[in-house]
C-alpha cells in the first residue's frame, strides 16, 4: 500500500452545500475516490466537520504529504495515526470530514489492492464474530416520507420508513419502490398533484392531518398491494429537533409513541426523545421490550452518535437495544467498525445510515453488508444520491453470489 498521492477538493452534496471529496492513488496505479454525506438533524455530540474547504485545505496541506511519505499497512493503524494527528477528541482540528474522506479512500483503495470487493474487505477487518444463521443481507429501511428538518411540511416526525420483509435485496427493492410508488399515487390522489413533491431524502412530503396519517396511507397502500405481510414499519422521530409545542408537554411523547405502536405496530423507533434523555429512552425500552423480551428496536442516533462512549451510558440505563451507524458521526471507518462490535457485544441490533445530504459514494453499502447489519437506512429510492445505495447494494447481492458470502 504505498500511497503516491492523495487530492482532495470540494465538491457539492444533495442540498448543494459543499462536502469533500478525496482522490487516492497508489504507486500501482489504482485510484480510488471517497466523498463524505453531511448531516442536518446532527447530534451535538458527532465529531466535527470544518467548513468543507478547510477540510480539503487539511487533506492536502497536512495528511497527504504524511500519507504519501509513511508506508501504512492497515486501516487501524491509518486511522490511529488520523487520530492522533488531529489532538482533538472531536476531530475539530483536522476535521471529520477531512480524517473520513481519508479514511473511506484507504478502505477502498485496500480492497482494489487486494482485489476484493469493499464489503468483503471491510468484513476481514471488521473483527466482528461471523452471524452466518442470522444475517442473509441488511433489511432496508426506506424513509418514504420525510418530515420534520428533512421537510417545509406540518410533521413532526423526521422520517417513515418502510422495512421490507424478504430474502433478497431485490426482492426487498421491489416490494419497497412499490409500496413507495403507489403510496406517491394515493398522495396525489387525496391531496392533489402536488402532495407527491420529495423532501430532502426522496420521501413524499405533504402536509399531513396528524402525524399518524403517513401510517394509516402506507398501510392501506401496502394492503392494496397485497404486500402488507411483506413490509414492516418504522420511525425516526429525530425528538431532539421536534418544534411541535403540543408533543413538548411531559408525557405527549411516551403517549404519541403508544397510539402509534398499538395501531401500526411499528418494528423500529429511532430518536424517540432529546439527545440527553437517556431515561427518556429507558422508561421506552422497558415499557415495549420489558420482562417478556423485545418487540420493537429502540435506536438511538443522535442519542449515541456512533461513540462507543455514548454507546456505554446508553448500555447502561439501558436506553436503547438498537443503534444506527453512521461513520461520519465519528470521523473514521476503524472507529465506526469499533462501534459495531461494542453493539454486538451488548447485543443490540446494527442499522447503518446514510446522512440526510449525501453525495454518490457508496461507501455506506458496502460497509452495511461488510459488517453484517441489521439493517441499512436509505432514502426513498428516488434521486441519484439514493439510488446509487440502492443500486450498490443490488450489485453486493451478485457479487455475494458469485464468491459465497
Ligand atoms: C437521521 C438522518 C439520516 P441527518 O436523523 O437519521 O436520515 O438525518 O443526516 O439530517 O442527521
Ligand atoms: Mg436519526
Amino acid at each position: 500500500m504505498k500511497t503516491s498521492s492523495l487530492i482532495a477538493r470540494t465538491i457539492l452534496d444533495s442540498r448543494g452545500h459543499w462536502t469533500v471529496e478525496a482522490a487516492l492513488t497508489l504507486r500501482n496505479g489504482i485510484r480510488v475516490t471517497a466523498s463524505v454525506p453531511q448531516g442536518k438533524s446532527t447530534g451535538a455530540s458527532e465529531a466535527h466537520a470544518l467548513p468543507a474547504a478547510r477540510a480539503v485545505r487539511n487533506i492536502n496541506k497536512i495528511i497527504a504529504p504524511w500519507l504519501v511519505r509513511a508506508d501504512f499497512n492497515d486501516q487501524d493503524a491509518l486511522d490511529a495515526f488520523l487520530v492522533r494527528l488531529d489532538g482533538t477528541t472531536s476531530k475539530s482540528k483536522l476535521g471529520a470530514n477531512a480524517i473520513l474522506a481519508t479514511s473511506i479512500a484507504f478502505a477502498r483503495a485496500s480492497a482494489a489492492a487486494k482485489k476484493v470487493p469493499l464489503w468483503r474487505h471491510l468484513r476481514t477487518i471488521a473483527k466482528l464474530p461471523a452471524r452466518k444463521s442470522a444475517f442473509a443481507q441488511p433489511r432496508l429501511f426506506i424513509n418514504v416520507v420525510n418530515g420534520g428538518l428533512h421537510a417545509g411540511n406540518n410533521l413532526a416526525f423526521q422520517e417513515y420508513l418502510i422495512i421490507p420483509k424478504c430474502r433478497t435485496i431485490a426482492e426487498s427493492v421491489d416490494v419497497g419502490t412499490a409500496v413507495y410508488h403507489e403510496l406517491g399515487n394515493a398522495l396525489v390522489a387525496a391531496k392533489g398533484k402536488t402532495a407527491a413533491n420529495l423532501g430532502d431524502e426522496g420521501g413524499y412530503a405533504p402536509d399531513f392531518k396528524d402525524n399518524l396519517e403517513p401510517f394509516a396511507m402506507l398501510q392501506h397502500a401496502a394492503k392494496k398491494l397485497k404486500l402488507d405481510k411483506k413490509v414492516d414499519f418504522g420511525m425516526d422521530a429525530a425528538a431532539t429537533d421536534i418544534k411541535d409545542p403540543a408533543l413538548g408537554r411531559p408525557g405527549a411523547l411516551m403517549k404519541a409513541y403508544a397510539a402509534i405502536i398499538k395501531k401500526y405496530g411499528p418494528i423500529y423507533l429511532e430518536d424517540p426523545f432529546d439527545e440527553n434523555d437517556f431515561e427518556g429512552f429507558a422508561g421506552l425500552n422497558a415499557e415495549f421490550n420489558g420482562e417478556g423480551g423485545g418487540t420493537i428496536w429502540i435506536a438511538g442516533d443522535d442519542l449515541t452518535t456512533t461513540n462507543v462512549r455514548l454507546m456505554e451510558r446508553a448500555h447502561a440505563a439501558k436506553s436503547v437495544n438498537a443503534i444506527i451507524i453512521k461513520p461520519n458521526q465519528i470521523g473514521s471507518v476503524s472507529e465506526a467498525l469499533a462501534a459495531v462490535r461494542l453493539a454486538r457485544e451488548y447485543g443490540w441490533a446494527v442499522v447503518a445510515s446514510h446522512r440526510s445530504g449525501e453525495t454518490n459514494d457508496d461507501f455506506i453499502a458496502d460497509f452495511a453488508y461488510g459488517v453484517q447489519a441489521d439493517g441499512l437506512k436509505l432514502g426513498a429510492p428516488a434521486r441519484g444520491e439514493r439510488v446509487a445505495k440502492y443500486n450498490r447494494l443490488l450489485e453486493i447481492e451478485e457479487e455475494g453470489k458469485k464468491g459465497g458470502r
